[in-house]
């Protein structure tokens, strides 16, 4: 079974994830992680930490010449940040410190819509920091270094994602008829990762003003995946559920509240004629659907449809102009803890949600298609494209 874990605090000396699972035999591009990585990074909105580091990851285990081994792929990534934290960060104990600015770095004032609070309460912490320190969005970095791999594995079964950005604050980008290759061509030209030209300009105001203002603003992405067999996943159980997965996959990603698979809640105010897909067939398709309503998932499976699957993160907690708040120690009113932080990390949220799905597809696939080698796997899955061509 394919599964990750990732380790490391944001101001750590560094990020890890294990990656297990991986057959042997895959295709495996360093540099096409590296670039994901630098897709995360990048976007309007950020703060100032993205411009220190530059995320790139070293290979540890389960990678040779190219290839996966079959063995557990170990990846790491610096924090080029750490070198400002080894006091606050230190692993031992350091008594006094003796930089006067580590000092200031005890954070006691919890930001409302963050896990700081709750964090320190159940941990039973008397400085937040370590609760932010790991609830910080800087682990995504790790999930898209493990969703990369995933895309890696999805290429020769032929299933390509891509995600983008459908909103940020009060800004919609119009629903738009475009291919995969159309769509990623056209985020990535975005700086907000939005396929609509005029939307990204109106986004990128939105932010100015937001900052502007000393707040953070949200937004919603859309994940698409194309190429997809029918029958990843089942309806046979509640774990062997596509969309359960994805839903729990998604729905884990720092700051993310929503998930919507399809036009689910534009079909909950439609009649049941209006929302769900015709049914059709074509010697050269076999069964397909006239319409995609359903975002290619039925019954808990993929029904070779394109995939479409949406996420809603709320704003960042983090506000210039903060909340009203509490002294954890003297139970003060005091506004919130400022920490250096992002106006809108939505762009970002497309290309994390995109290697979310990812890995899901992967897992699934492989838990499908599954065997000890990539040959294996891929004799697998001829064999069932043509079993279900055949009918
Ligand atoms: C984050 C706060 C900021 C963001 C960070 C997430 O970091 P810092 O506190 O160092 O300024 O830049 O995001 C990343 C570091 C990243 O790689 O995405 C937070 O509190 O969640």
């Amino acid at each position: 079974m394919l599964r990750y874990l990732t380790a490391g605090e944001s101001h750590g000396r560094a990020l890890t994830t294990i990656v297990e699972g991986l057959p042997a035999g895959f295709s495996i591009d360093i540099d096409a992680v590296n670039r994901d990585l630098s897709r995360r990074q990048s976007g309007y909105g950020r703060g100032g930490r993205m411009k220190i580091e530059k995320d790139a990851v070293q290979v540890l285990s389960g990678i040779r010449h190219g290839k996966s081994l079959g063995s557990p792929v170990a990846l790491l990534v610096e924090n080029r940040d750490w070198v400002n934290w080894t006091e606050v960060m230190s692993p031992t104990p350091i008594g006094e410190y003796s930089d006067p600015r580590s000092a200031q770095k005890l954070r006691t004032r919890p930001r409302p819509g963050h896990a700081d609070l709750v964090g320190a309460l159940k941990y039973d912490h008397a400085d937040l920091r370590n609760v932010l320190e790991r609830a910080s969005a800087r682990e995504t970095t790790m999930r898209v270094a493990a969703g990369a791999l995933a895309k890696q594995v999805l290429l020769p079964f032929g299933i390509r994602v891509a995600g983008h950005v459908r909103s940020i604050g009060s800004v919609s980008a119009p629903e738009q008829e475009l291919t995969i290759d159309q769509l990623i061509a056209r985020a990535e030209a975005s700086e907000v990762r939005c396929a609509d030209p005029e939307a990204s300009s109106r986004m990128i105001a939105e932010i100015d003003s937001a900052k502007r203002d000393g707040d953070s603003l949200g937004g919603v992405v859309e994940v698409v995946a194309t190429g997809l067999p029918p029958g990843l996943g089942s309806h046979v159980h509640y774990d062997r559920k596509l969309d359960g997965a994805l839903g729990a996959a998604l729905l884990s990603i720092q700051a993310a509240k929503g998930v919507e698979i399809g036009d689910a809640f534009a079909n909950a105010a439609r009649r049941g004629s209006q929302a769900h897909d015709a049914i059709g067939w074509s010697a050269e398709r076999g069964y397909y659907r006239t319409s995609n309503r359903a975002g290619g998932l039925e019954g808990g499976m993929t029904n070779g449809m394109d995939l479409v699957v949406r996420v809603a993160f709320k704003p960042i907690a983090t506000l210039y102009k903060p909340l009203p708040s509490v002294e954890i120690d003297t139970h003060a009113e005091a506004a919130a803890e400022i920490e250096r932080s992002d106006a809108c990390a939505i762009p970002a949220a497309a290309v994390i949600a995109e290697c979310v799905v990812a890995f899901e597809l992967a897992r699934f696939t492989l838990g499908k298609f599954g065997g000890d080698s990539a040959q294996e796997c891929l004799r697998n899955w001829r064999g069932y494209m043509a079993q279900v061509a055949g009918r």
